[in-house]
């Protein structure tokens, strides 16, 4: 008989709880938790295949190291050894600059991160490249702007607003909101509630909205300025708002004097203007809340549509206000603030680019590779991502990878990276571990959930990934040896911990800074589990907002809340609300009077150049390239690269490109028939799905296909078809607007 036990979904930002039946130590079943506060038994399709991401004939069970064109079992022992002796001999020879840090892609695994990038600073580097830098870079960049520092992302509160809309968001399949199917059929059903779509196609969550605007593709700039010069000719704006809590607004409102929102909704936009006006009349006089997603991220002028969201929630009144967009309760800051303006700020050497949200993008990650600049990338360490499939132009990383000096993976499974790794090291998952995130967003309430592991390590020979990194730390004797006081301590309980490692710190203080690390070996040894004792450490150090909040559930203000709370995480594997925070969302804000900047200096240039006349210039597409690839649609059919058994999709047609009927017809292709995409990257053979999900001149390939998986590759890599270079002035990939043909194969 098994046993139903309390974990979570890492598929995706959600993390939804689950409860999963574990029988001879395998998941055999998983079900929603409806203990889980915030997802309430809610679950999705990938969430029921969770089995496969854990159970599954590529996971690594011993260290590897690449003999040749083969990789060869090591030891634990060899493996620490030689990675750490060829890093430092890397560090020695041509300094830290030579040495990279990717990682924190994927669910599990990202407390990783925390110990990496610390290692990573050790080493005297500050070359951080994750997934975040290929999605959120604009929107980060400008939030940083407008709120007084990037490590405040906002989020948009959709569960409280009256009015809706998904901007390039297909929340159906993509969830990317907590219950996101719930919510779309609530605001569907309530006469009083409004769902807005704004998406070229017929998405499966335009299918479901009260209105859904087909925008052309890549012409959002323009509805929003048309939008904007809407609100204000018909005086909706909520000035009330604009001069309690905004800065700027008059010298930025000139940028929407003259412009003809007729002209750009009806011929750029191609939309109805009437219900354009509609849609401005409910984004001002409801209680309304935008979700932008891939499809403003990813897309053309990323940045001032970005920036001109923030501008429409200012001048509505919707921001940090309940059902609008709010800046979350934190734990720990999602990154580190980093402004380009400051000369002290890190850039790459070839590229010259920029960290934002202190991550820079992978999108430049090859070309900092391959060069001749002495101060080259040439050790890399990847941890919880797989580049060689998410991230633009797998050839030139495979050059990449290829050219390095070095690479370590710490994986828990054979992926397309491992592949190419000198040495491979495997890690647990998830429900072999604790774990936690760092997307549990939500406001005045803090929602946490220390994942706990439901069944036993299904290899002796793998590890905590943080426990790895700081193996790696030791072995490079960054980390002095600590008296076994402190370690014994560990097990006599938090506060007893805290106690002594107070009074070592006092006696040793040059080890004040080292103060996570001290805490991860010894508490993390005494524990068993470095992600135990990293947690312990982010509440110690947690901010003043927090500790109050948690004052107000109900903890004790002095030193034993720690103790108390982490033993109550203890006591909840199925999630709880640890803090309330007091005070309004105001009182986040990092800008010294609190109040939003909306004048951002540097995108003032662009959002004047973005007149008519340039748009429909800038739009046409090339006469070899007439069609749009939105590479990688995030559809039901895919978890990023985290399922690779194929199995989980029996039955199911999803390795096929979506087509409309029209551009299929004018191409002479059915559905079935093998057609060849090709863009300036490559080409591929796909088979074509005539689909009502298509619009007219798109084509969809979905992302996370082309895995290998037990030796067998399924599907087109999509990234195959994209280059480095197909990106924006943020190095943000243009993954939905890659120019392509399509022909009979
Ligand atoms: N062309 C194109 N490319 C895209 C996109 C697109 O739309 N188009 N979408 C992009 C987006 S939005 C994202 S977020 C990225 C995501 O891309 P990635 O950041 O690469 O994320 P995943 O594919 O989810 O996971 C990567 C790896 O993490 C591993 N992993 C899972 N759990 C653990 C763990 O506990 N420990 C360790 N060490 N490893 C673990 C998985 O096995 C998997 O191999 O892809 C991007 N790539
Ligand atoms: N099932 C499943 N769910 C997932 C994932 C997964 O792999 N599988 N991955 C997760 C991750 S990491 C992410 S980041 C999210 C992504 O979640 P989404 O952003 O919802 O994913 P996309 O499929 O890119 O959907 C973007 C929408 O933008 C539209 N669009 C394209 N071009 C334009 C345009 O020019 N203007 C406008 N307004 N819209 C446009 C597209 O038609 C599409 O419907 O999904 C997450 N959820
Ligand atoms: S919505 Fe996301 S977190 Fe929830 S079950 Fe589905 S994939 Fe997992
Ligand atoms: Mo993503």
């Amino acid at each position: 008989m098994g046993e139903w036990r309390k974990s979570a979904c890492v598929l995706c930002a959600q993390g939804c709880g689950l409860e999963m039946l574990v029988e001879n130590n395998q998941i055999v079943k998983v079900r929603g938790d409806k203990d889980n506060p915030r997802s309430l038994g809610y679950c999705c399709r990938k969430g029921l295949s969770m089995a496969h991401h854990v159970h599954n004939d590529d996971r690594l069970t011993y260290p590897l190291k690449k003999i040749g064109d083969h990789h060869e079992r090591i030891s634990w022992e060899q493996a620490l050894n030689e990675i750490s002796q060829k890093m430092l001999a890397i560090k020695e020879k041509h300094g830290g600059k030579a040495i990279a840090y990717m990682g924190g892609g994927a669910l599990g695994g990202q407390m990783q991160v925390g110990v990496g990038l610390r290692l990573l600073s050790l080493l005297g580097s500050r070359y951080y490249y994750s997934s975040l830098a290929q999605e959120f870079s604009n929107s980060y960049w400008v939030d940083g702007r407008v709120t007084g520092k990037q490590s405040l992302v906002t989020m948009s509160d959709v569960h409280n607003a009256d009015t809706v809309v998904a901007w390039g968001w297909n929340g159906w399949m993509s969830h990317q909101e907590p219950r996101t199917r719930e919510l779309i059929l609530k605001l569907k059903k309530d006469p009083n509630k409004k769902l807005i779509v704004i998406d070229p196609r017929r998405s499966e969550t335009a299918e479901r909205s009260d209105i859904h605007l087909p925008i052309r593709p890549g012409t959002d700039s323009m509805l929003l300025k048309a939008i904007i010069r809407i609100i204000l000719d018909q005086g909706w704006e909520d000035q009330a708002f604009i001069a309690a809590h905004v800065n700027g607004w008059e010298e930025v409102k000139p940028l929407f004097e003259g412009f003809d929102a007729r002209r750009a909704v009806i011929e750029v936009c191609g939309l109805d203007y009437d219900t354009v006006v509609e849609v401005a009349r409910l984004l001002a006089q409801t209680k309304s809340c935008i979700h932008q997603d891939l499809g403003i991220y990813m897309n053309r002028n990323s940045s001032i549509n970005n920036y001109m969201l923030h501008i429409l929630r200012a001048i509505t009144g919707r921001f940090c206000v309940e059902g609008g967009q709010i800046l979350p309760a934190v734990l720990f800051l999602m990154g580190s603030d980093s402004d380009e303006r400051n000369p002290k700020t890190w850039r790459t050497v070839k590229t010259n680019m920029f960290p934002i949200l202190g991550t820079f993008p992978p999108a430049v990650f090859p070309e900092e590779v391959l060069n001749d600049h002495p101060d080259r990338l040439r050790a890399l360490i990847v941890s919880g991502c797989n580049p060689l499939r998410s991230y633009p132009d797998t050839q030139a990383y495979e050059k990449a990878f290829a050219e390095l000096e070095l690479s370590v993976c710490l994986e828990i499974v054979y992926n397309e990276t491992a592949r190419l790794s000198d040495y491979v090291l495997p890690c647990l998952s998830y429900p072999e571990s604790y774990d936690t995130v760092c997307f549990n967003y939500s406001y005045p309430d803090f929602y946490f959930q220390m994942k706990q592991p439901v069944m036993e390590p299904l290899s002796s020979e793998s590890r905590e990934g943080s426990r790895i990194i700081l193996d790696l730390i030791k072995a490079m004797g960054f980390l002095p040896v600590f008296p076994q006081s402190l370690y014994d301590t560990g097990k006599e309980g938090i506060s007893a911990y805290l106690g002594a490692l107070g009074t070592y710190v006092q006696e040793n203080p040059s080890y004040a800074k080292k103060i996570p690390l001290i805490m991860a070996e010894t508490l993390g040894t005494a524990l068993g589990s470095v992600n135990q004792a990293m947690i312990i450490g982010l509440l110690v150090s947690s901010s003043k907002a927090f500790k109050a909040g948690a004052v107000a559930m109900g903890y004790p203000a002095d030193f034993s809340m720690i103790e108390a709370i982490y033993k109550d995480i203890l006591a909840h594997p199925q999630g709880m609300i640890l803090a309330r925070f007091q005070g309004d969302n105001f009182s986040m804000l990092k800008t010294e009077d609190k109040k939003l900047a909306l004048k951002i200096d540097e995108l003032m240039k662009p959002m004047q150049e973005a007149s008519i006349e340039n748009e429909i210039e800038k739009l046409k597409m090339p006469d070899e390239f007439p069609l749009i690839l939105h590479s990688g649609l995030h559809h039901e059919t895919v978890a990023n690269t985290s399922l690779r058994n194929p199995e989980w999709n029996k039955g199911k047609r999803c390795m096929t490109m979506l087509m409309h009927d029209a551009d299929a017809a004018r191409l002479n292709l059915a559905d079935g028939d093998k057609a060849i995409i090709t863009t300036k990257a490559s080409s591929a053979e796909v088979e074509v799905e005539i689909s009502s999900y298509a619009a007219p001149n798109c084509v969809y390939i979905r992302h996370g296909q082309g895995l290998i998986y037990n030796g067998v590759k399924y599907g087109v890599n999509v990234n195959d078809l994209v280059l480095t270079t197909d990106r924006d002035e943020m190095c943000t990939p243009l993954h939905r607007r890659i120019p392509c043909r399509v022909e009979k194969a």
